[in-house]
């Protein structure tokens, strides 16, 4: 039988959220975009204000809608929104960002029922610009905090990448939904 399954691409600003959209979706992606007015906290002269949209079919049948939130804190009620109806999670992290390990303890925090429920991935980027803090340490502070989570180092700009990344979330899922009757 096929499946349809929600899938919520978030994280920081600049993490890469809509280039790993646009890296996996077959249908051209539906972005808005807006110029951003807070250039004190990214430099970035486009932001997303509001949602990427893309969609893929895995292996012939199944399709995931994949929606990429926003990173800016002033937009976190829009998060919940989706949140009630994802069932997995693509955590970006931007490793050239001055604090991405306390950006990942911020994220867990917000989507911590997405994370009770569902299934949840990390994917760090720019580990070409900034190799540090290394997966191991990401590692760490997930376990301090109870989880065990799969931690990718890729390239948004990477299909394949972040191809992997997908699979290794939409198996979580599966994995949950046959285990959790
Ligand atoms: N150097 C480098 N650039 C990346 C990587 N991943 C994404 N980018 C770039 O980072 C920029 C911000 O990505 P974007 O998708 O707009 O981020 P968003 O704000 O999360 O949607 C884009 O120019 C991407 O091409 C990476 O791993 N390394
Ligand atoms: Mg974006």
């Amino acid at each position: 039988m096929s499946q349809e399954y929600i899938v919520l691409v978030a994280g920081p600003m600049g993490a890469g959220k809509t280039t790993a959209i646009a890296a996996l979706s077959e249908i051209p992606v539906v972005r808005t975009e807006a110029r951003n007015t807070d250039l004190a906290r990214h430099s970035k002269a486009l932001t997303t204000v509001a949602l990427d949209y893309g969609e893929i079919t895995l292996s012939g049948h199944d399709k995931v809608r994949l929606y990429g939130v926003p990173g800016q804190e002033r937009f976190d009620f829009m998060w919940k929104i989706l949140e009630r109806r994802a069932l997995g999670l693509m955590l970006l992290l931007d490793n050239a960002a001055p604090d991405p390990i306390g950006d990942l303890d911020r994220y867990l925090k917000v989507f911590a029922d997405l994370d009770q429920r569902g299934a949840m991935v990390i994917g760090v980027t720019r580990t070409d610009v900034n190799p540090q803090p290394d997966t191991e340490t990401y590692n760490e502070r997930l376990r301090e905090s109870g989880r065990v989570l799969p931690v990718f180092a890729l390239d948004a700009r990477e299909p394949r990448q972040v191809r992997t990344l997908l699979g290794t979330l939409v198996a979580l899922v599966e994995a949950r939904a046959t285990t959790v009757v």
